[in-house]
């Protein structure tokens, strides 16, 4: 059965790739898995009929048979267990690529996401840029950290794998921002995940949505 997943009928980036259905989607080509796309307004993601898929009436979710899946990392993390090329077959290789994927979602990408959000909602605060040059402080405790451990590998633990997946989706969301531009190995890091065939496949799905639509 062909899994169904929910993206935004009309992305607030206009096709930039930050919407979390871009990870799933990547996932999904990482792994050949063909799959389906419900797209749904802001107002229809809160309707009983979405709220019933996902408890706070957000995207993405994952249908397949009887199976309703939310949160990004469970979706992602739930493709690369049922598919082989994204988590390594060896016991311990495996665990540390899925605390690769945690690491992403719980470490790396809450300091990322208090700068969206200082910048989407607390723009009008007098205190806003203050709050940003400290949460840029944390995010750069972070990238410092990661950027070590990185090195001159190609990717986090070997081969490339979900946790790579997760970290450079997390990272991409720095763009704009210049703070990755500090490090040019994590720079570099993303830029081979966005190279990947995968990527630029997932990528132009979802723009091809958006195009043509005035970022919200
Ligand atoms: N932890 C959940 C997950 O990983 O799946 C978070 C899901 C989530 O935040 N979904 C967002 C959503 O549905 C879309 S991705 N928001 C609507 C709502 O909460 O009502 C977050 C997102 C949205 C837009 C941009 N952008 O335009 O740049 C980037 C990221």
């Amino acid at each position: 059965m062909t899994p169904t997943i929910t993206a935004f009928e009309h992305s607030p980036d206009g096709g930039q790739g930050l919407a979390r259905d871009t990870r799933v989607r990547w996932a999904f080509e990482e792994v050949g898995q063909p799959y389906k796309v419900h797209l749904v307004s802001f107002n229809a993601m809160k309707e009983p009929e979405h709220m019933a898929r996902h408890p706070f009436g957000q995207i993405p979710t994952y249908e397949e048979g009887n199976l309703v899946l939310f949160e990004s990392g469970a979706i992602v993390f739930h493709i690369a267990e049922r598919h082989a090329g994204l988590l390594p077959a060896e016991a311990e290789a495996r665990a540390r690529a899925i605390a690769w994927m945690f690491a992403a979602l719980n470490t790396v990408e809450p300091p990322i996401l208090d700068r969206a959000t200082t910048w989407i909602s607390e723009w009008k605060e007098p205190w806003c840029e203050q709050r940003l040059r400290l949460v840029d402080d944390r995010i750069r405790d972070r990238l410092g950290d990661l950027s070590t451990r990185l090195g001159s590998a190609d990717w986090l633990d070997g081969p490339f794998s979900a946790g790579d997946l997760m970290m450079v989706s997390v990272l991409i969301r720095l763009r704009s921002s210049g703070i990755l531009d500090e490090y040019p190995n994590l720079s570099a890091y993303v830029a081979r995940g966005e190279a990947r065939p995968a990527y630029r496949r997932a990528f132009a799905a979802q723009l091809a949505i958006n195009a043509g639509k005035q970022p919200a």
